[in-house]
This record gives C-alpha cells, sequence and structure tokens, in this order.
C-alpha cells in the first residue's frame, strides 16, 4: 500500500477561513508526521477555474486519500447571498400583493433556486471528479466528506455521492484517525455510501473526546500554498476555536447536536498560543468560532482564565468576536472582554418576550441578560451588538411582538440605538432539531420530507413563518426593504411598533404559566 497522501478540499464558499480543514490537517500531522498533505481551497479560486484548478492540484499531488470539506448549504439570511436577498425573493413571492412585485419575487427566486441546485450538482460533481481523477494514479484513493453542510444534511447528501464515500457527521479528527491506521472507524459518527445506511439517530452520538492543543501554522502553511490569501485582507476575522459543544436545547438550534451537548474546553494556554502563532503572522482580529464562548455559567471562570492570559499575553492590538449568551456574564468578564478586544457578537435571544423563550427551551433570563449588557456597557463596551430576533418561532402573538419591541428599546437604550443591529432572520427549519419534531406533530411537514428541497411548497414550510401570523410578517417585511432596504432590521422593528405598539418592559421581562396544549416540551 502507497504512503497516506492526503489532499483537503475545501468545497465553493464564501471566503470564510477554513479552519476546519486547517485543524483536521494539524491533528493528523501530530499523529502521522510522516503523511504527505496538502491545503486545497476552492473558495480562493473563481467559479469558472473550479474544475482546472482541482484537476491541477490533484495531478500533482496524486492523493490517495481526499477529504472534501462542505462548509454550508443553507442559503435563508437577511443579507445579500450568492445569488441575490433569498429571504426577500421567497417573501415578494409568498407574500406581495401586488403582481408586479410577486412576478419581481417570482423571478428572483428562480434564479436562486437554479444558483442552489447548480451548486449542489456542482458541488457533488466536484467530489465524483476529485475521486475518478485520483483513482487514475492510485487506484486505491477513497473519499470522506464532511463539515458543517455534511453535518446537517448527512442523510441526503449520501444519495448522490459516490459509492464508497465516507460521510462524516461532526468533528473528523477521530474518523481521520482510524482511516489512517487502517483500523474499523464504523463506529465513529460515519457511515459509507452503498455499503450501510447511516443509523438512526447517528448525529445524536456523542463524539469522541479530544484534547485540542495549538494549532501549528508553521506546518499548515508549508502545505497550504493559498495561506496567504487570508493574511493580506484586514478585515478577515481568523477562526479560533475555545471549546466545543453546548448544553442548550434550543428548539430549532442543530449546533448543540453536531457538536455534542458535553462542552470540552480547550486548554487557554493552547489557545492563547494559537491566537499568537497567528498574530505573529499580522492577523489581528479573531472569530471564537464555538457554538457559544459561554455556553452556561459554569464555563464563566474558563472564559475569564482565557481572556485573563490574552491580556497578560500583551496582545492588545487584536480584535474578536463570537456567539454570546449575554445571560452568562459577570462584571469581571465583561472588563476582561473590553480590555481583550471584542469588538462585534452577537446574542441570538431570538425574542424579547420571555414567554416565548421559554417555550422555546432556550432556558435564559431576559432580565438577567438586560443586567449584563448594562455591566457590559460599564465596562466600556461601546461597539456593534448584532440582536439576533426570529420571530413566529412559536405562539407569537400581537402581546409577545409588543414585548420584542419594549426589550428590543431597551437594549437600545442600554447601548445606544446605533449601535444595536437587529438582524431579522427566520428560522430555516433544519433536520434533528425539537422544532422538526414539532413540525411533524402539528402536521406542517411529513416524516420524510427532503430538508434540503427548495421546491416552493417545502421551502416555504423550511422558511419558517406559518400561518395566522406569516402573511403579516411577510407584508412587514416587504414593507421594510421598500422603505429602507439599507436598514432592514430597524426598519421591520419601527413597523411593528407602528402597527402593533409597545409593551411594557415588565411584561416582557415576565412569564405567566405556559398552557400545555401550546408547549413545545409537551411534543416530545
Ligand atoms: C462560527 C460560525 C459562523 C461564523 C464564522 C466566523 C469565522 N470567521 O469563522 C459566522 C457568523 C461568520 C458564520 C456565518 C455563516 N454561517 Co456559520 N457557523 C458557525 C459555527 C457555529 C461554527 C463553525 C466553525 O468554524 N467551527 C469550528 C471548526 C473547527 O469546525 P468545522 O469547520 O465544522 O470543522 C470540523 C468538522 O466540521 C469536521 N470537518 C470539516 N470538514 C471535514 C471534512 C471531512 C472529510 C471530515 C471527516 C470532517 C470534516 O472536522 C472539523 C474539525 O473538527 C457552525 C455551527 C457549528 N456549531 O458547527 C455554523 C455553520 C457552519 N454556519 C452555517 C451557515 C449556513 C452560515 C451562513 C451561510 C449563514 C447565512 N445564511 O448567512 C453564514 C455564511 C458564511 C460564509 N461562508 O460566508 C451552517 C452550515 C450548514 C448549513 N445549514 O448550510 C452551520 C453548520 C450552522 C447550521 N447548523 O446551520 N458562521
Ligand atoms: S445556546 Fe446557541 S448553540 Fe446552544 S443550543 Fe441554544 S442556539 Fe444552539
Amino acid at each position: 500500500m502507497n504512503a497516506n497522501k492526503i489532499l483537503y478540499v475545501r468545497l465553493p464558499c464564501n471566503p470564510i477561513f477554513p479552519i476546519g480543514v486547517v485543524y483536521l490537517a494539524d491533528h493528523v500531522h501530530k499523529l502521522f508526521p510522516h503523511a504527505e498533505q496538502r491545503i486545497f481551497d476552492l473558495g480562493t479560486i473563481p467559479p469558472l477555474d473550479y474544475t482546472s484548478a482541482l484537476d491541477r492540484s490533484i495531478d500533482e499531488f496524486q492523493p490517495t486519500l481526499l477529504v472534501f470539506s462542505w462548509r454550508d448549504i443553507q442559503i435563508y439570511a437577511p443579507v445579500g447571498g450568492r445569488g441575490g436577498n433569498p429571504l426577500q425573493n421567497a417573501f415578494e413571492f409568498y407574500y406581495a400583493k401586488n403582481p408586479l412585485i410577486k412576478l419581481r419575487g417570482a423571478f428572483g427566486g428562480l434564479r436562486i433556486f437554479i444558483a442552489y441546485y447548480v451548486e449542489l450538482w456542482r458541488n457533488l460533481g466536484l467530489v465524483k471528479r476529485g475521486l475518478k481523477r485520483a483513482q487514475k494514479y492510485q487506484s486505491q484513493a477513497r473519499v470522506v466528506l464532511g463539515g458543517g453542510a455534511v453535518s446537517v444534511f448527512y442523510e441526503q447528501l449520501g444519495k448522490s455521492s459516490p459509492p464508497g464515500t465516507i460521510i462524516s457527521v461532526g468533528e473528523g479528527e477521530t474518523l481521520l484517525t482510524k482511516l489512517l491506521n487502517g483500523e474499523d472507524f464504523r463506529d465513529e459518527r460515519c457511515y459509507v455510501v452503498g455499503e450501510n445506511q447511516p443509523r438512526q439517530r447517528l448525529i445524536h452520538e456523542q463524539p469522541t473526546p479530544l484534547e485540542k492543543t495549538v494549532c501549528n501554522y508553521d506546518y499548515i502553511e508549508t502545505i497550504w500554498p493559498e495561506f496567504n490569501y487570508y493574511l493580506q485582507e484586514q478585515d478577515f476575522y481568523i477562526g479560533v476555536q475555545t471549546k466545543r459543544g453546548c448544553p442548550h436545547n434550543c428548539c430549532y438550534c442543530v449546533y448543540t447536536v453536531v457538536e455534542g451537548k458535553q462542552v470540552r474546553i480547550n486548554p487557554s494556554d493552547e489557545v492563547v498560543a494559537e491566537i499568537r502563532e497567528l498574530y505573529n503572522r499580522g492577523i489581528r482580529n479573531f472569530w471564537f468560532t464555538d457554538a457559544q464562548f459561554i455556553p452556561a455559567r459554569k464555563f464563566i471562570d474558563d472564559a475569564v482564565e482565557l481572556l485573563q492570559k490574552i491580556v497578560d499575553s500583551g496582545m492588545s492590538d487584536i480584535h474578536w468576536a463570537a456567539y454570546i449568551r449575554a445571560d452568562n456574564l459577570t462584571p469581571k468578564l465583561c472588563e476582561l472582554m473590553v480590555k481583550t478586544g471584542m469588538n462585534y457578537f452577537e446574542i441570538g435571544i431570538t425574542s424579547g418576550s420571555q414567554e416565548l423563550v421559554r417555550k422555546m427551551r432556550m432556558g435564559y433570563n431576559l432580565r438577567t441578560v438586560l443586567q449584563n449588557c448594562r455591566d457590559l456597557k460599564s465596562a466600556g463596551f461601546n461597539d456593534v451588538v448584532s440582536v439576533n430576533y426570529s420571530f413566529n418561532v412559536i405562539d407569537e402573538r400581537p402581546e409577545t411582538i409588543r414585548q420584542t419591541i419594549a426589550y428590543h428599546r431597551e437594549l437600545e437604550r442600554i447601548f445606544g440605538a446605533d449601535k444595536v443591529e437587529p438582524a431579522i432572520f427566520f428560522i430555516g427549519l433544519q433536520p434533528h432539531t425539537h422544532l422538526e419534531e414539532y413540525a411533524f406533530k402539528e402536521g406542517i411537514l411529513k416524516p420524510g420530507y427532503d430538508p434540503m428541497s427548495l421546491m416552493p411548497w417545502t421551502a416555504k414550510k423550511l422558511l419558517w413563518n406559518p400561518e395566522p401570523l406569516g402573511s403579516f410578517f411577510g407584508e412587514v417585511c416587504l414593507q421594510a426593504w421598500r422603505q429602507n432596504p439599507n436598514d432592514f432590521g430597524r426598519e421591520v422593528m419601527n413597523i411593528l411598533e407602528v402597527k402593533l405598539g409597545c409593551a411594557d418592559l415588565e411584561d416582557a421581562l415576565s412569564a405567566p404559566i405556559e398552557k400545555p396544549e401550546k408547549q413545545l416540551a409537551g411534543v416530545l
């Protein structure tokens, strides 16, 4: 058997640092220092050159193992996507009363629909092409397919991947270790196309714990000719992972399933050393790619330890961003966050109504979030906070919308209206979530539906905005795009306030006892 030659191919993606493949290559190098490796990132290649660049890379390297990493597939977001603004197009098509706008939505939607399927087929085509070409040089060459998109859609992607492809869910370090050791790997979170079906609840299996050590960027540089691409632009936020896992159960979220409920903290010295490696290469912006930077109160001390070590390291001109559960802050932590240069964070409170927050199983107290935000402001935080709202997830009513407005206005009073950006998401329903169970129970979706389908009748359900309020939100969003497309989120909040008014903050913060028939918890 030939020596291992591993080619990591990051499939096309908006330029975002491919931290997943970097960590995999680093891990493999530490265990198998003699394995030859190469990283090839299609995120840095113009679309017309994808196939020729892939061919060239395979011809030169002649890999025995192709590690394809696929980051994202889903496209609904309140931002310009790859083919325009998918949310706007969908809403124009579904909700516009004016036939011309509806038609525009239909055309825009069609464009996105085509782009979406072209992208799917193209990526799967690249996997097939890569394998075939590699087998010209190494007849035993194999493909492993993993990454964020594969973790979410592993059941569907297997149907169109070449036989023999190993489809992997979640982190890939132990799978690759077993594969390279020639051990049986089938007990890892994976299955082999054409050999076996994914096990029931495969995604719910816990990942194998792993001690993360500092990523050796001196080595990464030697196997990744385009590494510099990400160092040139000053506004890139380079990923650094400080932990894995999230213990919560938020009804719409699959992160907690993909990464597992057990939180595994990367040793702070290793994290700081990794930041240092990048810092020495000129990087000043970092994204802590954890599902949540502070997943629960018991991890506050770990966050404090890490940030204190960053302060002690003297890297005083860095900035960082992360997803933050703002219920888990203390004044000390706030002070350190500001001191270490946190200049952007996202809080996914989803709703400003405590009642709905509880019904969505999000497990936090909105009053505590407000108090912690005040502490953060007092500590000197003066940058942007993005607040993610997803209306109409479950049991939304005019009264709960008014509460969300009240909550949002209070956040504006704390940070300044110009500093609080409301990001209006509609939950793209994802498989393996409690919300999916709820959709089955309510008869909105039937088991066996295709979560990757963009057919208008399925997409309308997956783009979670059910009636009776669905059309109302549809019209509000359309009005916001018409009136102020460049400040969509704020405009939505203003329109909702004009239409429905604003509750007393106290109402938003107190949750009455839930009616059992409406509790999401009741479905499981
Ligand atoms: C942090 C994050 C972000 C940050 C990234 C910041 C940054 N500069 O890096 C921000 C907020 C910018 C972001 C944006 C988006 N994100 Co995001 N993001 C995440 C998150 C939470 C972590 C990703 C990460 O870097 N993890 C750390 C690294 C080390 O892990 P990794 O890359 O997943 O790699 C590991 C494994 O996947 C595996 N692996 C990877 N490749 C391979 C290959 C093989 C063969 C094997 C075996 C294993 C393997 O091993 C790696 C090491 O353990 C994930 C959810 C999650 N918890 O995983 C979503 C996630 C990746 N994002 C997702 C999406 C959709 C997006 C957006 C497109 C959202 C939108 N509609 O705008 C954007 C666009 C990004 C872009 N390309 O432009 C989806 C992708 C799947 C999907 N639904 O399509 C995810 C999975 C969330 C979800 N469940 O929906 N995101
Ligand atoms: S806290 Fe965040 S990452 Fe964890 S389950 Fe909830 S939404 Fe998902």
